[in-house]
């Protein structure tokens, strides 16, 4: 049982968010280097976040918090203290009323509802692995550069989510008919009169069983940053349609023309979400699901690894919305690939450990790359994409080393 009271008095934490003191903490702390092609890559870590610690201090408010790719090593669930956090506006929940929040279901329903956290708690509950990650996530390694926060690979975080299907929360209410889309927000509020974050599923999607009102992460509840104490679970997809702090369900009769599914958040309808650098007008659609990728997590790109002996490489990889079915790694720029060992399957939306041992190589420099092939048989590839906005990055990564 989720002791969702608990998080009243944890909740009074983040009010010390909006103290100016606890930004500045910030800055005596060590920084990482992100390795952002474009230079720049510095950044402070940061422990001055409730619930948060040893996190890349990407911005203050509001917060972009950045998961450092050691925190990934030997842990298919990201813990959640170390789990990224991405806020549009400022105006964040700071504490949350736990006995007074409803969720409120309107617009094209049969009946509408405002259900309390006990009403929500009491419905059949579903769990699932899913990885959370940001449309945006590695922005930053995006050449020509692009604008927008840079992320390194860290925007990307796995859980074990908990809570109730949307479904069951939609039929609940009785979808009119003539309802084609969802619209979730949540507690935030946008400043002055720009537009309130708000994301739309069709109503398919949202009724596929799988997407989640998600109230446990990690086995506890979600962290204020991360969304209590309810955020949706759009498995397989990215996370800018996972509404945290989700308290509002608006069935809508035509398609959001909302800024955030209109303007915002918008991929190139060609392959790969790739198009020239520089392009500007070509056809887009909403960005969607997610596509495999793989990174290492035991070595950093640069690092200067002992000569005689063997090298244990250890790293996740993610299907994106197909599970992952296998890795491999290369040591020659890809003539040859060898298959990893996998992890335990947590489910096609997990993230999946993988490991390989390499003999001891003689010295010298080496690249090494790594890649994924998903359940529906797509392996990333080398070539790099570009698009204006540095969304859904997928070529193969790669780390420089040295042997000596
Ligand atoms: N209410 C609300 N939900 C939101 C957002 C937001 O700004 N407000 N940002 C979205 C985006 S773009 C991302 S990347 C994820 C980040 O989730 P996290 O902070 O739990 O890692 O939240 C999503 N859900
Ligand atoms: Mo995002």
């Amino acid at each position: 049982m989720v002791d969702l009271d608990r998080r009243h008095a944890l909740g009074l934490l983040g009010a010390g968010l909006a103290s100016a003191p606890l930004w500045a903490q910030s800055l005596a702390a060590p920084s990482v280097d992100l390795h952002l092609p474009g230079g720049n890559g510095t950044r402070p870590t940061t422990d001055a976040f409730p619930g948060k610690k040893d996190m890349i201090l990407q911005r203050s408010r509001a917060p972009l918090l950045e998961t450092p790719m050691a925190a990934f090593d030997g842990e298919v669930f990201t813990p959640n203290d170390r789990f990224f956090v991405r806020w549009h506006y400022s105006d964040i929940p700071l504490s949350v009323d736990v006995h007074r929040f409803r969720l409120a279901v309107v617009g094209a329903v049969k009946r509408e509802l405002s259900l309390s956290l006990g009403e929500l708690l009491a419905m059949p509950r579903v769990e699932l692995a899913a990885v959370n990650q940001c449309s945006g996530n590695s922005r930053g390694l995006f050449a020509p550069r692009v604008p927008g926060a840079q992320w390194g690979n860290g925007a990307m975080g796995n859980a074990k989510w908990v809570g109730v299907r949307l479904k069951d929360v939609l039929d609940r209410a009785g979808v009119a008919p003539g309802a084609v889309q969802v619209r979730a927000s949540g507690l935030d509020q946008p400043p002055g009169d720009a537009p309130a974050f708000a994301k739309s599923l069709d109503i398919a999607h949202a009724m596929d069983g799988e997407v989640m009102i998600a109230f446990q992460m990690n086995g506890t509840q979600l962290p204020l940053l991360n969304g209590f104490p309810l955020r949706l679970i759009v498995p397989g997809w990215y996370s800018t349609y996972w509404v945290k702090a989700l308290d509002r369900l608006e069935l809508l009769d035509k398609p959001d023309s909302g800024y955030w599914m209109d303007k915002a958040y918008r991929i190139p309808t060609a392959p790969r979400a790739n198009v020239a650098p520089g392009a500007k007008d070509f056809p887009t659609t909403p960005i969607n699901r997610m596509v495999p990728r793989a990174f290492f997590t035991s070595i950093a790109d640069g690092a200067t690894l002992p000569a005689g002996a063997p090298i244990a490489l250890r790293g996740i990889a993610l299907g994106g919305d197909h599970g992952v079915k296998a890795v491999e790694l290369s040591s020659d720029g890809g003539r040859s690939w060898h298959a990893a060992t996998l992890g335990n399957d947590e489910g096609r939306y997990s993230f999946r450990l993988w490991r390989k041992t390499i003999a001891a190589p003689a010295r010298g420099h080496y690249t090494l790359a790594v890649r994924c092939t998903n359940g529906a048989g797509e392996t990333q590839v080398f070539d790099p994409i570009w698009n204006p906005s540095g969304f859904m990055r997928s070529p193969i990564e790669r780390v420089a080393v040295s042997v000596a």
